[in-house]
């Protein structure tokens, strides 16, 4: 049974054992921390999908570049930066699945049998898909009472077992309470172990690498006695051997329930476990025990660890010529801070060390959702740019109607972005209410932004966007969200878990950093589909634009258009500026409907429903959480 955490035997006397343990394990202070990273994801998923063998080499291609390699492919020497063509060469028997794609009158995306940059758009929709019912199982087993989970990107997630893993040693010894005396047999196990100075004996199952023992023996026999080499002693490391047999629990699941592989790190904070998850991938974890960091860390560069492996690595370097870990050991606190500034210096004095404090933070939904195409070579007709906004349009409408569905949230704004060499520029208007909303209708309103902007302007086009912004669902933005509640609770697991679906976690691809989930498409697969915000590295300028991350989409300038509206369904003339209001109020009416919910005091289109008193927030991806998180960063010294 998947559990987050373990529950006490409710013999007597259990509770206050319980308490002493749980008190114990507390004022022991060791954190046990989750990193996992799927393994080849995109290949996966095609591999699943189209029930290739395990041992077939696959590609996952987009235009002419690889953006997933499996690993019998990667075995041949494929890499994700050959070409097709070089990878044909090395293994002729490779299998490449090309991206799904839309194409003109999709309304969803397909895998077209020869999709063409010209023509067709990129769709990252199967893998958000997956990448969900993976993160679904994942906190089926780190429930929110007991734990968290962090989205990272689309395959990789943190997970803060602690709490988890210290219920589960709760539970064990409670159990020993069950029958004749056993609350005396449960207290004496733990005296003995609370007594000893050296803790408790552990034994590594062999299914988990441990840094610094020897591999696990090969033999498969599970009855196998645990060879001494791979026993230590201690309380840290009982808790992650503790957090070990969970975390196999969980990509067992993952495994038998979607048939995807994973990898995973086991250590004492996010920097560790992120840094030993990819050690033995393919379909492995790895567990850092507390004593074997240094020694583990001695010989790395230290570019690998998280957040240093960009501009603010760049500047260590410089500053002291370092390459290796160790090579800053040398530094005291102080030097560090004098040359790096206070709170940098301080961070990375710890960071060397092993030492570090992130928390594993639940992300929010995205509040905005973009599909963009760049051309190359630019559009150079208002056909073709008709046809782009058809495209274009089916994209997002067929992304918030997936989203509508699981999260019962729809937009407010359509935002039209236009590049060309006489225009670089954002426009905005109402998005279409959900009932009589499609990809045309989408379309045809960007079209009008276009033709008010002046159709001249647009051309020839490089770059063109449509976001669906102001999506509700958040905490502190969920005003709709809460004022339907029980429409919203419909979408749920339960009555209960509402809440926690109106403040759920993002969506794959969905960054807390710019608020903003991207399906952008772009013949250089080197532009990465999916940012993950779990690394800054490649992002950040240096260690200052940690606190001044930019939003994705800039809306350098944002007009509304029509200037007045008239109410298709109601016939009321309105100004513009009450026309996304006014909308709500109908889509509120219609919510109300559907739901029977009973909308207490739903005025007119003027500002008088609840709907209608929904604030007005900053443009979305303006107040990401990660700013705070990055602004925080340092202050927690
Ligand atoms: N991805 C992409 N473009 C890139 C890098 C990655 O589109 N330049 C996509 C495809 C990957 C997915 O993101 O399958 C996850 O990225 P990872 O870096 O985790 O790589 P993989 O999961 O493919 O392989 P690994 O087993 O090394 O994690
Ligand atoms: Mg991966």
């Amino acid at each position: 049974m998947a559990t987050g955490g373990g529950q006490a035997a409710a013999q007597p006397g259990t509770a206050a054992l319980s308490k002493r343990i749980a008190g114990f394990l507390r004022s022991n202070g060791s954190r046990v921390v989750l990193h996992v990273d799927l393994d080849a994801f995109y290949a996966q998923v095609e591999m699943v999908r189209t029930g290739s063998p395990e041992d077939q080499p696959l590609c996952v291609q987009q235009w002419q570049g690889l953006i997933a390699v499996n690993y019998p492919a990667r075995a041949k020497g494929i890499k994700r930066h050959c070409t097709v063509q070089e990878a044909l060469a090395l293994c002729p028997d490779i299998k490449f699945v090309h991206v799904a794609t839309y194409s003109k009158g999709d309304h969803e995306a397909r895998y077209h049998e020869d999709p063409k940059y010209a023509t067709h758009k990129v769709s990252l929709k199967p893998y958000r898909q997956a990448s969900a019912r993976i993160f679904s199982i994942i906190e089926r087993f780190v429930p929110p009472a007991h734990g968290v989970v962090e989205r990272a990107s689309i395959d990789e997630a943190y997970a803060e077992l602690t709490e988890i893993v210290n219920r589960r040693i709760v539970a064990k010894f409670c159990a020993i309470a069950d029958g004749p005396n056993g609350i005396e047999r449960a207290t004496a196990a733990w005296e003995a172990l609370e007594y000893d100075e050296d803790g408790p004996e552990v034994e590594w199952g062999p299914d988990t690498c441990v840094v610094g023992l020897p591999d696990p023996p090969k033999t498969g026999d599970e009855n196998e006695s645990t060879p001494p080499e791979r026993r230590t002693r201690g309380w840290q490391d009982y808790q992650l051997a503790e957090a070990a047999s969970l975390v196999l629990d969980i990509r067992q699941a993952i495994r038998n329930e979607l048939g995807y592989t994973c990898s995973a790190g086991i250590g004492s904070n996010k920097m560790l476990a992120k840094l030993v998850s990819a050690l033995n991938k393919p379909a492995k974890q790895t567990a850092l025990r507390t004593g074997a960091v240094l020694e583990f860390m001695r010989d790395l560069p230290f570019t690998k660890i998280r957040n240093l492996g960009g501009k603010f690595g760049e500047e260590v370097e410089a500053a002291y010529g370092a390459k290796n870990v160790s090579d800053l050991w040398k530094y005291s606190r102080e030097q560090l801070q004098t040359r790096l500034g206070a709170q940098p210096g301080s961070w990375l004095y710890d960071a060397v060390r092993g030492v570090n404090s992130d928390e594993v933070v639940r992300r929010n939904m995205a509040q905005t959702m973009m599909a963009a195409k760049s051309f190359r070579p630019s559009v150079t007709s208002m056909e073709e740019v008709k046809h782009w906004l058809d495209v274009l349009g089916w994209e997002i409408h067929d992304r918030i109607t997936e989203d509508f569905e699981a999260n019962g949230r729809w937009a407010k704004t359509l935002v039209l972005h236009l590049k060309s060499p006489s225009l670089d520029k954002s426009r905005t208007c109402a998005f279409p209410p959900r009932h009589m909303c499609d990809g045309d209708i989408i379309a045809a309103r960007a079209l009008e932004m276009i033709k008010s902007e002046g159709e001249a302007k647009a051309l020839p086009l490089m770059r063109c966007s449509l976001s669906a912004g102001g999506l509700f669902g958040d905490k502190g933005n969920g005003t709709i969200a809460r004022f339907f509640g029980k429409k919203m609770d419909a979408t749920a697991d339960s009555g209960k878990e509402g809440a926690h679906v109106l403040e759920g976690d993002a969506d794959v691809g969905r960054l807390e950093a710019d608020g903003c989930e991207q399906d952008e498409d772009t013949d250089n697969p080197d532009n990465k589909n999916i940012a993950t915000s779990s690394d800054l590295n490649s992002t950040s300028p240096s260690i200052k634009s940690f606190f001044a991350s930019k939003p994705a989409i800039a809306i350098e300038e944002t007009e509304e258009v029509p200037e007045s509206f008239t109410c298709s369904r109601c016939g009321k003339s309105l100004l513009k500026s009450q026309q996304s209001e006014h909308e709500d109020y109908h889509f509120a009416l219609d919510l109300s409907k559907e739901s029977r919910v009973v909308l207490g005091g739903a005025g007119s289109g003027s500002g008088g429903s609840s709907v209608a008193g929904v604030k007005r927030k900053q443009p979305p991806g303006r107040s990401g959480t990660s700013d705070k998180k990055l602004t925080s960063f340092f202050k927690r010294e």
